[in-house]
């Protein structure tokens, strides 16, 4: 067991390639895209966006392989976005239009493609990936389950069952903690005694923790101890991020100071600043993208 912090810094001098970017600038685009399409009354229900928390999912996707799993939250689009590449069919999906991944029953937060499933429900996922990396130990040796949770999460019981048996049972289990500082309303430090860290090393589980937006920072942190996931010593993966819009639509509790801190630690202008012309481009094109997939699949019938 070990824990490291990670200080942010600038982006590293050799910069995401243009893959990683435009995966980066596509999800962002496409969860601004839903804000908008909200504000103007043509999506229903409701949604999470994952805006500041992008680079969580891209990061974390090369040191994944097609045969492992992902569980995925409420606040799942960019997981879906680097897992799947398919703005088409999550757009559809949320619109109920042809073309949607669930046939339009799932929603925002609903999704299952292959081996990617997504639930609204805090904390299960962790349970059912326990039973998943059961069988994976048995019967796929070396694939491994990732499951995003929030820290508010971590105040739901089932947490802790599937942590005890992941850390019992050795399974290949990967807990990526998406740790913005809040639940819906109400701060971290009001809802969580002591620590992530500490609660993964009360059943002896390995915790790594970054604050950094660096993707390739990131990735050199955390590839040896997935590596090791998949030899069945699980791993709490705790990111210090930020989350930039409000917790669904419309309903920010936070004052402007927090506000504006979250936004000073975007990666977006970080990115932006350490390589402007590349960045500008590359923006311009995702854009333009999700303003394309949006007038097509707006313009589709129901699914
Ligand atoms: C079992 C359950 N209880 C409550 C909710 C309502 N709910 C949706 S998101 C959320 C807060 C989650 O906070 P966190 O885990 O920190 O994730 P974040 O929203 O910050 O990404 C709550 C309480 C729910 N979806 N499921
Ligand atoms: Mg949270």
């Amino acid at each position: 067991m070990w824990e490291r912090s990670h200080a942010s810094g600038q982006v590293s001098a050799v910069g995401p390639s243009d893959d990683d970017l435009t995966q980066l600038l596509t999800i962002r685009a496409f969860e601004r895209k839903l804000l908008d399409l909200f504000e103007r009354g043509m999506l229903n229900g409701t949604t999470h966006t994952c805006l500041g928390q992008e680079y969580v999912p891209v990061a974390l996707e090369p040191l994944l392989r097609p045969a492992d799993h992902v569980f995925s939250n409420h606040r799942g689009h960019g997981h879906y976005l680097a897992r799947h590449r398919d703005p088409e069919g999550l757009l559809a999906e949320i619109m109920g239009r042809r073309g949607a991944v669930c046939g339009g029953v799932g929603g925002s937060q609903h999704i299952r493609r292959d081996r990617y499933l997504s639930t609204g429900v805090q904390g299960e996922s962790l349970p059912v990936a326990c039973g998943v990396t059961l069988h994976l130990k048995r019967a796929e040796p070396g694939a491994l389950a990732c499951v995003y949770i929030g820290d508010g999460t971590f105040g739901e019981g089932g947490v802790y069952e599937a942590l005890n048996l992941a850390a019992l049972w050795q399974l290949p289990l990967l807990v990526v903690v998406e740790n913005n500082g809040i639940a819906q309303s109400t701060p971290t430090a009001r809802n969580m005694a002591g620590t992530i860290a500490g609660r993964a090393a009360a059943f002896g589980i390995a915790h790594l923790r970054t604050d950094s937006v660096d993707l390739d920072a990131i990735r050199t942190l955390l590839a040896p101890a997935v590596a090791a996931v998949r030899q069945g010593r699980p791993l709490v993966a705790e990111f210090a991020t930020h989350r930039l819009g409000p917790h669904s639509k419309g309903d920010d509790t936070r004052g402007a100071e927090e506000i504006a801190a979250a936004h000073a630690a975007d990666w977006y202008p970080r990115y932006a600043a350490a390589d402007p012309e590349r960045f500008a481009r590359l923006d311009a094109a995702a854009r333009a993208r999700i303003d394309a997939v949006a007038a097509d699949v707006t313009g589709r019938e129901p699914a």
